[in-house]
C-alpha cells in the first residue's frame, strides 16, 4: 500500500527503494555494523509519528499534542533500561556518534584528556581521531593492540596511569575479540576516571548473552541501536548504577547535553522503532539468534583459516572478523570491489600495523549479523568462506599475471582490469544469488 503511494508522488525514488529491496535480496550484507530489520521496526520508523516535535522529555515537553509520545518514549526508556539492566537510559540521540558527544559535552571541559583505542586498530572516530570533534576539542590519548593482535591492557595502564585522563572509552569497531570491562574497570577507578563503554557493535550480543556485559564496570554505556541490536538508526546514552554512584547528577547531566545542548526535536519515529526492536530483543528467539550470530563468525573463521586466509587477532569472539590480506598480495580496495562484482558486500578495512595507508588499506572486515537474520546457518558459513577464498585467490593470481605494482593497483583503472579479468567473479555472483534466493528477508522475528 505505502508503496503504491511513493510511485504514484515520486517514481524516480519509488524505484530506487524498490531496485535497493532486489539488491539487499541477491547478495550478502557482510558489513558488520549493518543488518536487516523487521517490518515491524520499518512501520513504526515510517508511520505519522515522524511528523510530531517533541522537544523536551516525557511529561516535560515544549510543544502540545505529546499524549502519545510520552507514552511512546517511556516505553523505549523503560525498555532499554530492563534490557541492559541500568538505572537510566536517554533514547534521543540522533546516532552514535552525537550519543558520545553528548557524553563528553556533560562530564567534560574543553580540554580535558581521553583515552580510546587507535582508529587504526579499530577504534572509533568519536573516540580521540584529531580531525572529529572528539579530537577537536578534548586531548586525545590511545591505547592499541599488541603484536599478537590483543589490547595491549598493560600498555593501556600505563599511559592511564601518566597522563590521568578525565575518561577511558572502550569502545570499538573492527577489534573481533571481546573487551575485558572489568581490567578497563580497575584501570580507571585508580585514575578516578570516568569509564566510558561503547558498546555499538555489541549491543545486541550483550543482550542475547554472549558478550560480557558492560553495565557492572562503565559509568556510561552508549550504544547505537541498528547494528547486532537490529533496530533504526538511533542511539542509547545510558547510566548505570556505578556511574550515579560517581555523580548522583550523572542523568541529568546527559539530559541536559542532549537536549537543549546538542540536539532539538527528538526523531519520535526512530524512538518508536528502538522500543520496538528493544522488544523483539527481549524474546527467547533473539537469545537464540545473537548465540547464532556469534557461532556463525566462530564458523566463517575456521573455514577461512582451513583455506590458508588469514584472521586480524586470531579469529573473532563476537560478530566480525577482519581478514589480513597480505599474503594474497591485494589490497582491501580491490577485494571489496570485486567481491561486491559477486554479491559478497563487505568493506575494506585496516589492520593492526597496516603498511598501507587508511585509503588503501590490507584488509576487509566482515559480520554475521544481517546473514544470521536471513536464517543462515554454520552450513553456509563454510561456503561464504568458500567464494571468499576462491575470489581473494583468483584476484591474486589476475594481479601477478598482469604485473601489477602496488602503486598501479591504487589507480582505480588497474583495479577495474584486475576484477574483469578475474571471470569467477562472475560465476559466484550466480551462486550466491541462488544462496540468497534460499534465505529471503524476514519481515518479523
Ligand atoms: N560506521 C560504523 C561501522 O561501520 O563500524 C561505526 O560507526
Amino acid at each position: 500500500m505505502q508503496k503504491q503511494f511513493l510511485q504514484q508522488a515520486d517514481p524516480e525514488i519509488a524505484n530506487l527503494v524498490e531496485k535497493e529491496t532486489k539488491r539487499q535480496e541477491e547478495t550478502l550484507m557482510l558489513i558488520p555494523s549493518e543488518n536487516h530489520s523487521s517490518l515491524a521496526v520499518k512501520s513504526a520508523v515510517g508511520s505519522v509519528l515522524q511528523d510530531k516535535y517533541c522537544e523536551g522529555y516525557p511529561f516535560k515537553r515544549y510543544y502540545q499534542g505529546q499524549e502519545n509520545f510520552d507514552q511512546i518514549e517511556t516505553i523505549c526508556q523503560e525498555r532499554a533500561k530492563s534490557a541492559f539492566k541500568v538505572p537510566f537510559c536517554n533514547v534521543q540521540a540522533l546516532s552514535g556518534a552525537p550519543a558520545n558527544l553528548a557524553v563528553y559535552f556533560a562530564l567534560l571541559e574543553t580540554g580535558d584528556k581521553i583515552m580510546g583505542l587507535r582508529l587504526d586498530q579499530g577504534g572509533h572516530i568519536s573516540h580521540g581521531l584529531k580531525v572529529n570533534f572528539s579530537g577537536k576539542f578534548f586531548k586525545p590519548f590511545f591505547y592499541g593492540l599488541s603484536e599478537n593482535g590483543l589490547i595491549d591492557y598493560e600498555a593501556l595502564e600505563e599511559v592511564a596511569l601518566k597522563e590521568k585522563p578525565k575518561m577511558i572509552i572502550a569502545g570499538v569497531t573492527s577489534y573481533p575479540m571481546a573487551l575485558d570491562f572489568s581490567r578497563f574497570a580497575q584501570i580507571a577507578d585508580k585514575i578516578g576516571a570516568w569509564l566510558l563503554g561503547d558498546v555499538s557493535h555489541v549491543a545486541g550480543l550483550i543482550l542475547g548473552g554472549v558478550y560480557p556485559d558492560p553495565a557492572p564496570y562503565c559509568h556510561i554505556i552508549t550504544t547505537t541501536t541498528h547494528k547486532t541490536l537490529r533496530g533504526p538508526r538511533g542511539a542509547l546514552i545510558m547510566a548505570t548504577e556505578k556511574g550515579l554512584q560517581k555523580d548522583p547528577e550523572l542523568a541529568e547531566k546527559i539530559n541536559k547535553a542532549i537536549f537543549p545542548g546538542l540536539q532539538g526535536g527528538p526523531h519520535m519515529n526512530n524512538i518508536a522503532g528502538i522500543a520496538v526492536a528493544l522488544k523483539e530483543a527481549q524474546s527467547p528467539k533473539f537469545k537464540e539468534y545473537a548465540n547464532q550470530v556469534v557461532k556463525n563468525a566462530k564458523a566463517l573463521a575456521l573455514a577461512f583459516k582451513e583455506k590458508g586466509v588469514k584472521l586480524c587477532s586470531g579469529g573473532t569472539e563476537t560478530h566480525l572478523l577482519l581478514i589480513d590480506l597480505r599474503n594474497f598480495d591485494i589490497l582491501g580496495n580491490t577485494a571489496a570491489q570485486a567481491l561486491e562484482v559477486a554479491g559478497i558486500v563487505l568493506n575494506r578495512n585496516g589492520i593492526p600495523f597496516d603498511p598501507n595507508p587508511p585509503f588503501y588499506p590490507s584488509g576487509i572486515r566482515l559480520g554475521t549479523p544481517a546473514i544470521t537474520s536471513r536464517g543462515m546457518k554454520e552450513v553456509e558459513m563454510e561456503l561464504i568462506a568458500d567464494f571468499i577464498a576462491q575470489g581473494l585467490r583468483a584476484l591474486k593470481e589476475t594481479k601477478n599475471k598482469l604485473g601489477f605494482s602496488l602503486e598501479e593497483e591504487k589507480k582505480k583503472i588497474a583495479r577495474e582490469q584486475i576484477i574483469s579479468q578475474t571471470p569467477v567473479l562472475e560465476e559466484m555472483k550466480v551462486k550466491v544469488k541462488k544462496l540468497c534466493s534460499l534465505f529471503p528477508i524476514k519481515v518479523s522475528y
